[in-house]
């Protein structure tokens, strides 16, 4: 939109701020039920939602405007959180515990008769992530504004989140999430900030009135992003930050030549093609998809943004760059906006001027980058093809990014050829590629893991040549979550108890949570009468959903034992269904004295390619036909596969939980957060020396954690020469649970279909080492058994896993970025 035009809206005097006492709430909700909405005898129960949540983003807007203006002044140093995944989950109750007026909302509707949860039921959420990585980035969002932080999130707008997943006869099957279909009321589009993006096209060297040389990008293909912004509240403070999602449309232009030359259709088709790139989130969490659309995604977002940044720069600061790197940082969450380096680059070198060397001092100086995996074959590596076509100015200014610094590493290495091709941005294969994150390290001037043992894997394995080279660049940032969603949304029976017990400080800081320990003592008798109390209330809810998801009912005395994340062969479900059938077996056998009691419940979306994973979910759910329908076995052990896992589900999970599953192959898993989510809602975890599991395991202490498996260093060694065989040899147990399975008692209509699961626990190959940690994991299993029928003892161990999850708050972890890397 052409800044002519505009009204200069700062100029319009402040408004009141508007009231939020149950009457005016009230009046709100009624005048945008009827007046905006327009429904006035009857209507579906989302409007009900819709009339509430814009009554309550009214009472959110002045101080997202004042948080703006605080923001433009002059010096103020700012970060940008740039993630291609925001897994935000729902919104609606997280404003009405930030603003401390959910009491008042409750009130506002009774005269509706309206009930609060009903209306919180009808918001979508937003699944604009796949896992672990872009709920961490909608927990940093909330720890920013609570930390009053200046940091803005930008990512994308896509039309559909991630896939809902149904389950029909066993099978997962994918649905797709049209999340805003409805529209969203948390959103405000804002047009009049379009970027314009370049695709394609060739580039042309040319001399400048000064005679030197510089670079045009030209006849590109064209698309434009536009900006939406969704307020992220700071918990009972005035920050209100902001998520900006661009949305992909086309250029005017485009569509207009077509048009005017008679081709409507055609019109509309580059039309479509503009606005794919938004259009869907990529359901694959690990590997990489190699797609054109994937990278298109990820140019987009980080040129929108990267252009956004130096247009709020300008405003303020005008043309001169020379302290741009001192009030600006990049965040780049994993290697998939890491396009930005270069992107960066070219700003700087082809539209603003820059020489080659002041302008490859400020990219070095504002981009950071976070990893968030070990494995190697996730490692995003791009065709040198493909990046030429779709990006060639970006290609050439990788090409000569990898030319300068393969010298540095000659110089520091005279010789080494070897290390230059360990090194180098480009993999010389048959199809060179571009790997990701070398070009992040090589950009950035801080690169970090996510849990102690992930950071110092990277330094001694992954990014060795580098770390050597670079050891200052080097850190770990262990993660976290938020406290305000993980315990005081989705858990308020507790947060009150808990209140009650420490007073409320402990939201705002979760340092406080230790006071807690002084209660865990059982002589504190009634504490630990509450405690349980409602540990048994938040199971019956689980226990509800469970029941309306997948038909399965759970007995609320037994064990709670769980495993939600994304379907992973490194995450072992396989390992947790075993244990099961090992149960089962035992039961049949009737051995089951001192038994406790077990629902064991699984749940995660596979990515739509995965065959393995997609074989699990068919495995859980014929092992759990079978031992929920026999009789002998199903007051003894429950089985449940929960289809659709999702964050508003996981609200209700952790707090029902009484076993925490994180059973990774240690080395594997870089951090882990569901496990953080479970300590600070009262599970004890059974897990493996893995991710941030070690350093749970430090803050509740041994006695408190079941911990079992090989250590990462014996994994490394035992893949050298693994003989599966041998354990089943060995292990009587393990025997008697293969034979089963591999008999074919639990596909008995369906022969031969677990065969690609069986071969690859039986295989040498197997990289996760599933069949070396059976023993030791049902031993683990044991053990927690036996500690749970000590009922009082389990309360205790419940009650320290809360009060010693303090550390794993997102606001320490947001702490330590800002200290350490942004220094804002
Ligand atoms: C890459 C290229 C093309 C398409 C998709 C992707 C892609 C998308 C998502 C690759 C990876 C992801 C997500 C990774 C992820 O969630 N990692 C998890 O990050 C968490 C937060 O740091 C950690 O706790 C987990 O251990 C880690 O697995």
């Amino acid at each position: 939109m052409p800044k002519k035009n505009w009204v200069d809206t700062s100029k319009i005097p402040d408004m009141e701020p508007l009231q939020a006492d149950s009457r005016s709430l009230s009046e709100g909700f009624h005048r945008y039920l009827r007046n905006h909405l327009g429904h006035f005898l009857s209507c579906v129960p989302f409007y009900i939602y819709e009339a509430m949540a814009l009554t309550i983003r009214d009472r959110i807007m002045a101080r997202w405007s004042n948080t703006w203006q605080r923001h433009k002044q002059p010096k103020t140093r700012k970060a940008y959180y740039m993630s291609l995944e925001f897994l935000i989950g729902r919104a609606l109750g997280n404003h009405l515990l930030n603003l401390d007026i959910e009491k008042e909302t409750r009130e506002a509707l009774c005269k509706f008769s309206v009930e609060l949860e009903d209306l919180m039921e009808e918001e979508p959420d937003a699944g604009l992530g796949n896992g672990g990585l872009g709920r961490l980035a909608a927990c940093f969002m909330d720890s920013c504004a609570t930390l009053e932080l200046p940091v803005i999130g930008y990512g994308i707008r896509y039309e559909y989140g991630m896939f809902r997943q149904e389950i029909n006869e066993g099978y997962q099957v994918e649905e797709p999430d049209h999340w805003l279909r409805d529209g969203n009321p948390w959103e405000v589009s804002r047009p009049e900030y379009e970027q314009t993006i370049h695709f394609g096209g060739r580039t042309e060297h040319y001399k400048n009135k000064d005679g030197i040389h510089r670079v045009r990008w030209i006849e590109t293909n064209d698309v434009i992003a536009i900006p939406y912004d969704m307020p992220i509240s700071g918990y009972c403070n005035e920050t209100i930050n902001t998520l900006r999602l661009w949305k992909a449309t086309a250029t005017k232009a485009f569509n207009l030549d077509e048009f005017n030359a008679g081709s409507y259709s055609e019109a509309v088709e580059a039309k479509n093609d503009a606005e794919h790139i938004s259009m869907v989130l990529y359901p694959n969490d690990a590997s990489e998809s190699g797609k054109e659309l994937r990278l298109r995604q990820q140019y987009f977002l980080a040129s929108a943004s990267i252009k956004d940044v130096i247009r709020l720069w300008e405003e303020t600061d005008g043309t001169d760059y020379s302290n741009f790197a001192e009030f600006n940082v990049f965040q780049m969450n994993d290697t998939h906006p890491t396009i930005a380096v270069a992107e960066l680059m070219r700003i700087l070198l082809d539209e603003k001027q820059l020489e080659w060397g002041p302008a490859w001092e400020i990219t070095t100086k504002t981009m950071a980058y976070t990893n968030h995996t070990l494995l190697p074959e996730a490692l995003e590596r791009w065709p040198v093809s493909l990046m030429e076509s779709l990006l060639p100015r970006l290609m050439e200014i990788i090409y000569q990014i990898n030319k300068l610094f393969l010298l540095e590493v000659a110089l520091k290495w005279p010789g080494d050829t070897d290390r230059q091709a360990r090194m180098s941005i480009i993999e010389e294969s048959e199809q060179k590629q571009v790997r990701m994150a070398y070009l992040a390290i090589v950009g950035s001037f801080s690169v970090n893991g996510v849990a102690r043992l992930h950071s110092e894997l990277l330094c001694n394995g992954l990014f060795k040549d580098f770390y050597e080279f670079w050891p200052h660049k080097f850190n770990n940032k262990t993660n976290g979550v938020t406290p305000r969603r993980w315990i005081a949304r989705a858990n308020p029976k507790m947060t009150q108890l808990i209140t009650e017990q420490i007073g409320y400080e402990w939201v705002a800081d979760l340092s406080h949570i230790h006071y807690l320990k002084e209660s865990a003592n059982p002589e504190n008798q009634e504490f630990h009468q509450k405690w349980f109390d409602i540990k048994q209330a938040n199971k019956q809810r689980l226990a509800d959903l469970v029941l309306e998801s997948s038909g399965v009912e759970f007995n609320p005395e037994a064990m709670f034992d769980v495993q939600v994340k994304r379907i992973h062969e490194y995450k072992r479900q396989l390992l947790n269904v075993l244990h099961v059938i090992h149960l089962y077996i035992r039961i049949k056998n009737g051995d089951t004295s001192n038994w406790t009691a077990r629902n064991v419940l699984i749940g995660g979306k596979a990515a739509p390619g995965y065959h393995m994973a997609k074989l699990l979910i068919k495995l859980v759910n014929n092992v759990a036909d079978i031992i929920n329908s026999d009789p002998d076995v199903n007051s003894k052990l429950k089985l449940a596969f929960l289809p659709n896992f999702n964050v508003s589900a996981m609200e209700v999970i952790a707090p029902g939980t009484d076993l925490s599953e994180q059973i990774s192959t240690a080395g594997k898993e870089a951090s882990g957060t569901g496990n953080m989510k479970f300590m600070m809602n009262g599970a004890l975890t059974i897990g493996t020396f893995d991710g941030a599991n070690i350093e749970i395991l430090e803050h509740v202490g041994d006695d408190n954690f079941f911990l079992f498996g090989l250590k990462e260093d014996e994994v490394a060694e035992m893949q050298q020469h693994y003989d599966p065989q041998s354990f089943i040899d060995n292990d009587p147990d393990l025997q008697a649970v293969m034979n089963l399975l591999e008999s074919g008692h639990f596909n008995l209509f369906e022969p031969e279909i677990f065969h690609d699961l069986i071969a690859s626990i039986r295989s040498p190959h197997d990289h996760w080492l599933t069949l070396a940690d059976f023993r030791s994991y049902v031993d683990a299993q044991e053990n927690a058994a036996a500690c749970y029928r000590d009922r009082e003892g389990w309360i205790h161990k419940s009650i320290l896993n809360t009060a010693s999850s303090g550390y794993f708050s997102t606001d320490r972890t947001m702490q330590e970025y800002n200290k350490e890397i942004w220094k804002l």
